[in-house]
């Protein structure tokens, strides 16, 4: 899983971290030669004329901030002589930090979101001082890490003290376009609710697929779980009306309503999507797309979540996605968080989603 972005990442942070070293080495030739000779720059004259005689001097002057850019020799000089510091400058990293966004674009990355994690890297080490000798792969590391887990978190969402605390029967719908694996999802979701002693009723909301029943039923059957279910071409809304219902007098906790694929473009099925929402009003909506889609499946969230406002996703197939674009993008792109990974093909092929999880998997 996320292989290819994985070895990506690692590649970066090797680039990065010898580009680092290679510019701390310079940073004490080049600034120790300079106090030697005294061989200030014409730019840093005007610092000299401030006072600042002789190096002596350098210690007692009192630091004042300045932007990245704006580093004298005098600045360089200071931390790399006295504090055995050097400072990480804009054109060091400039080069490979246009490497990493192309990295990250080949990934299936959004290129807001790949712009995003470029600039919080650049702004983590671009201007800041490092221990001369520190390690560089680890300081790149730690930056890469922190920009990724802010495009991948949201405000907190536990999907699981949600449903503990809802009133019941909680409603779910699952919507996304074809073949995304939502019937599949809403089996593993019946089964992972099923083993946390929720009972789940499915209701059988895609009456538009041919066959679409039988393959639900056909789980549930296998799951033992209560199906509520109507012919083929009959409205959606009604059939998810009435599991609700069901539910409601069997004292039930949980109705999992699956829905027929749609394209994001068909506005007459968008619109039934709309429909099935407002007359049922779920609790939650859950959109439902592949990992392996990249960046067609946070263009399709964006529009999903227009029609029929979400409140998080499930990204299956993760199991054959090496690239993660979707699941580095999805979240910042929406708002709305990462709630479940499908993982593979049988009931138990469901992880919960963690921020941290994600970025453990990407360092290992
Ligand atoms: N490898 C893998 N395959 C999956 C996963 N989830 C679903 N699938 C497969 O994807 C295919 C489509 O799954 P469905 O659940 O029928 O997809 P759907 O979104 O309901 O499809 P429509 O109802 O036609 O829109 C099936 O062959 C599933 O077994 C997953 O996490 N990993
Ligand atoms: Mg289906």
């Amino acid at each position: 899983m996320f292989e290819k972005l994985k070895e990506k990442l690692g590649g970066f942070k090797k680039s990065l971290g010898q580009v680092l070293e290679t510019k701390e080495k310079e940073a004490i030739i080049t600034e120790s030669t300079k106090v030697k000779t005294s061989g200030i720059e014409q730019d840093d004259k005007t610092e000299i004329k401030t006072g600042i005689t002789s190096v002596g001097d350098i210690q007692k002057t009192a630091p004042s901030p300045k932007s990245p850019e704006k580093f004298g020799i005098l600045d360089k000089l200071k931390a790399a002589v006295f504090e055995q510091e050097f400072i990480i400058e804009d054109n060091s990293v400039k080069d490979i930090l246009w490497e990493l966004e192309m990295a990250l674009l080949e990934s299936d990355v959004a290129l807001p979101v790949a712009e995003k994690i470029v600039e919080s890297i650049k702004l983590e080490l671009v201007g800041t001082r490092r221990k001369i000798g520190s390690d560089t792969g680890k300081i790149v590391e730690e930056a890469l890490k922190k920009a990724i887990l802010k495009v991948i978190s949201v405000d907190s969402f536990d999907f699981d003290e949600f449903i503990k605390k809802a009133n019941k029967p909680v409603s779910i719908v699952f919507v996304g376009v074809n073949g995304t694996g939502k019937t599949t999802t809403v089996a593993k979701m019946a089964e992972r609710f099923k083993s946390q002693n929720y009972s789940v009723v499915i209701a059988a909301g895609d009456t538009f697929r041919a066959g679409a029943i039988e393959q639900i039923d056909r789980h549930a059957e296998a799951l033992g779980i209560k199906i509520i279910k109507h012919q083929e071409g009959s409205d959606p809304a009604a059939i998810i009306y009435d599991a609700i219902q069901f539910a409601k007098a069997k004292h039930k906790d949980i109705v999992l309503a699956d829905t027929a694929g749609r394209m994001h473009t068909n506005i007459n099925l968008m619109d039934q999507l709309r429909k099935v929402c407002r007359v049922n009003n779920p609790d939650l909506i859950i959109f439902v797309d592949e990992a392996i889609a990249g960046n067609d499946a946070v263009e399709r969230a964006k529009l999903f979540n227009n029609a029929v406002p979400f409140n998080g996703s499930i990204l299956t197939k993760a199991d054959a996605d090496s690239k993660g674009g979707a699941a580095i993008s999805i979240t910042y792109t929406t708002g709305k968080p990462i709630l479940f990974l499908g993982v593979g093909q049988t009931y138990k092929d469901l992880i919960k989603f963690e921020p941290q999880w994600l970025i453990s998997r990407l360092f290992e």
